[in-house]
């Protein structure tokens, strides 16, 4: 007798894993790229997230290319390199109703785009912004990207003798108002932190080590899979309950910081650095130069701020999408604009 096939496992709005997923990876084999999707995928499924919702920004680079790699069931707009910023800032103001998931490259946002990435920081939007981070332009074959660390050396035997740019601390120091760095082969960590950022209103900046196998994965360089196995400082344990699972209030409260998110879950951060404060801005600056003279990548989430105003707050924008808007309530009547007009002259 034949035995019927299990029914999928469903999340909390009746989706299997299925239908987060995206076309199949062009990238290469154990890039840490793929590793990152497959998180997206995971977080997405688990926080219950409508894939509609989502709308999916990149610009250019093999990072850039990954949003078609999970959830094609969402929006997804491929920019020009480096402008993905400008172009998520317009699509949020439009409908600012949908989630906001940017995935850049260090290339892409450190190099080419950080004019552009500054000013996105310093508004706060809601958006999850990550940055797929391997030190180099992997799609244009591996030269030093802005984030790669000084002393570290290329294939070729070339040594950067320029700082790196740490994105988080610019970030923090700028305004984002989540700020975290993980490594795309910890899974548990990437989760948690993925899913901590679904739940939180602002801009939530991800720095992700994801080791480059093809051009930066060697002796020498500082974002290889063997680099990161040994290096990896967590400086705290990221915990995360979504607000539509239990509570249960098992810890020591002196040891834990307990983040309360704009959604009702909640983010535990476990110290495991020194007596950390991921509350305190400036010392989540320090704490990241100091390890830059260390040679330490800490990673974990190193700033968490809940109560600042979003860029759409402080602009004041109605409930409903500017983009859904009659245009009978947008436009102007005829008498005012001559007033307009008259007052002009
Ligand atoms: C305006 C412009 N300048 C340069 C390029 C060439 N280019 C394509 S991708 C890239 C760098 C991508 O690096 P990164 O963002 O780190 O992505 P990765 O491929 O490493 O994931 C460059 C310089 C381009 N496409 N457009
Ligand atoms: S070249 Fe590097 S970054 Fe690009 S897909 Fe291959 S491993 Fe990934
Ligand atoms: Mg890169």
């Amino acid at each position: 007798m034949a035995t019927a096939t299990p029914a999928p496992k469903v999340n909390r709005i009746g989706l299997p894993i299925l239908e987060y997923r995206g076309g199949k990876s062009t990238l290469c084999a154990g890039c840490g790229h793929n590793a990152i999707s497959e998180r997206i995928i995971d977080a997405m499924f688990e926080m219950g997230v409508e894939p509609e919702r989502v709308m999916k920004m990149s610009g250019i680079g093999c990072s850039s290319k990954s949003p078609a790699y999970f959830m094609s069931r969402s929006h997804s707009f491929n920019s020009v390199h480096g402008r993905m910023p400008s172009v998520s800032t317009g699509a949020i103001l439009a409908n600012h109703q949908m989630m906001m998931l940017g995935v850049s490259g260090d290339g892409d946002t450190a190099s080419i785009g950080v004019g552009q990435f500054v000013h996105l920081l310093r508004r706060n939007l809601p958006m999850i912004y990550i940055i797929e981070d391997n030190g180099v332009y992997g799609l244009t074959k591996g030269q030093f990207s802005a984030t790669a660390d000084i002393g570290s050396k290329l294939k070729t035997g070339v040594i950067n003798d320029l700082p790196a740019i740490d994105t988080c601390a610019l970030a923090i120091q700028l305004g984002a108002t989540f700020v975290g760095r993980s490594f795309s082969g910890d899974k548990k960590q990437l989760l948690s932190m993925l899913k901590a950022a679904i739940a939180h209103k602002g801009t939530v900046m991800l720095d992700v080590i994801s080791p480059c196998v093809t051009f930066n994965d060697h002796e020498g360089s500082t974002k290889s899979y063997k680099f990161m196995q040994e290096n990896d400082e967590p400086i705290n344990e990221v915990g995360f309950v979504a607000s539509f699972e239990d509570i249960n209030v098992d810890y020591d409260s002196g040891q834990v910081y307990d983040v309360q998110m704009h959604d009702g879950s909640s983010m535990r951060l476990r110290k495991l650095h020194e007596d950390y404060d991921p509350t305190n801005k400036a010392e989540a600056v320090r704490t990241l130069m100091d390890a830059h003279s260390n040679n330490e990548v800490l990673t974990g989430v190193f700033y968490i701020d809940t109560q600042k105003p979003t860029f759409i707050d402080l602009l004041n924008l109605v409930d409903e999408p500017l983009a859904t808007l009659p245009e009978t309530v947008t436009r102007p009547s005829k008498t005012v604009l001559e007033t307009l007009m008259h007052n002009l002259q």
